[in-house]
């Protein structure tokens, strides 16, 4: 079924490439040029990862590993078994991936909306093409990135996270996640005052956003205010997967020591004297 407001707002335009090529839907779905490229990408990634999972012999999702190419084939291309399967799907991940970030910004600007939800995703996208891209190039090797598979990835971090001795003592890694918990914070606070103005008392009405801002007046003496609780939601996640970024990044790149040898910069001030 769809609603009202759908079938007024189901025209043409907007489109950033194909014209009016792919702009129809399919059921509840926008097609557009880049949903038919997202659905090729992400269809073909998936049955290279189940081929050459066939091919080891693999029958259990938990033991699925299609690691990247060894250390000695450098930033070159690998023969499939070795690697080179990780490398294709590589580029199918990132073509999905930025298919679906075109996709949403085809349907924001149908919409007439602003980007910000692709702008979003595209710091997810971009902390994911830092981990099997930029890492990989400045450590002059592919065999850097990190392994396809539920239980070999979990590896792959215990053991990158254990080869700079202890991960918690990185500085980025520190403001990382100290922005995601904070993001569940924020969301939690939020959440429980919406779902609390919203459930007023039996008899009562529904409480305004006053009544919000006074909530947080009297208990912590400030509001951030309706539009600013958004504002801060969307730069504390945006900021932690940032973060995340750097962490990665620097580590291997910038720094190949343990990371809590890193802080001797703090001991070595000259004000301890
Ligand atoms: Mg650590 C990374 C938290 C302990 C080693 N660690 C991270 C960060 C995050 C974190 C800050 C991962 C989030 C991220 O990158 O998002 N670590 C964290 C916490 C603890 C912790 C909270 C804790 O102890 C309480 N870490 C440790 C210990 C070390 C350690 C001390 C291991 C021994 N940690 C590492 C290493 C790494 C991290 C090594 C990293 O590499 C990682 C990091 O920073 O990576 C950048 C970014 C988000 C993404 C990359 C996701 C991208 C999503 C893409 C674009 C879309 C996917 C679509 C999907 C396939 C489709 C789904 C289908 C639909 C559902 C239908
Ligand atoms: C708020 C407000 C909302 C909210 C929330 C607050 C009326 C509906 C949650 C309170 C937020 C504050 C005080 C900031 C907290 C800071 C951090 C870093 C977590 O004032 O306006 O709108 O949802």
């Amino acid at each position: 079924a769809m609603l009202n407001f759908e079938k007024k707002y189901r025209v043409r335009g907007g489109t950033l490439i194909g014209g009016d090529l792919f702009d129809f839907w399919v059921g509840p779905f926008y097609v557009g040029f880049f949903g038919v490229t997202t659905i090729f990408f992400a269809f073909l990634g998936t049955a290279m990862i189940l081929w050459g999972t066939s091919q080891m012999g693999v029958w259990n999702i938990w033991q699925i590993n299609i690691a990247p190419p060894d250390l000695k084939y450098g930033l070159g291309v690998a023969p499939l078994m070795e690697g080179g399967l990780w490398q294709l799907i590589t580029i199918c991940a990132l073509g999905a991936f930025g298919s679906w970030a075109m996709r949403e910004v085809e349907i924001s600007r149908k919409l007439g909306m602003g980007l910000h939800v692709p702008a979003a995703f595209s710091m997810a996208i971009f902390a994911y093409f830092t981990l099997v891209v930029i890492r990989p190039i400045l450590m002059g090797a592919w065999h850097f990135g990190f392994p396809y598979g539920i239980l070999s990835h979990l590896d792959w971090v215990s053991n990158t996270g254990y080869q700079y001795l202890h991960f918690h003592y990185n500085p980025a890694h520190m403001i990382a996640v100290t922005l995601f918990f904070t993001t569940t914070l924020a969301l939690s606070l939020h959440g429980a005052l919406i779902l609390s103005s919203t459930n007023p008392q039996p008899g009562h009405t529904v409480r305004t956003p006053e009544h919000e801002d006074t909530f947080f007046r009297d208990i912590v003496g400030y509001s951030v205010g309706t539009l600013g609780i958004h504002r801060l939601g969307l730069f504390l996640a945006l900021a932690a997967v940032f973060w995340s970024a750097v962490c990665i990044v620097i580590s291997g790149p910038f720094w190949t020591k343990g990371w809590p040898e890193w802080w001797t910069w703090w001991l070595n001030l000259p004000i301890w004297g």
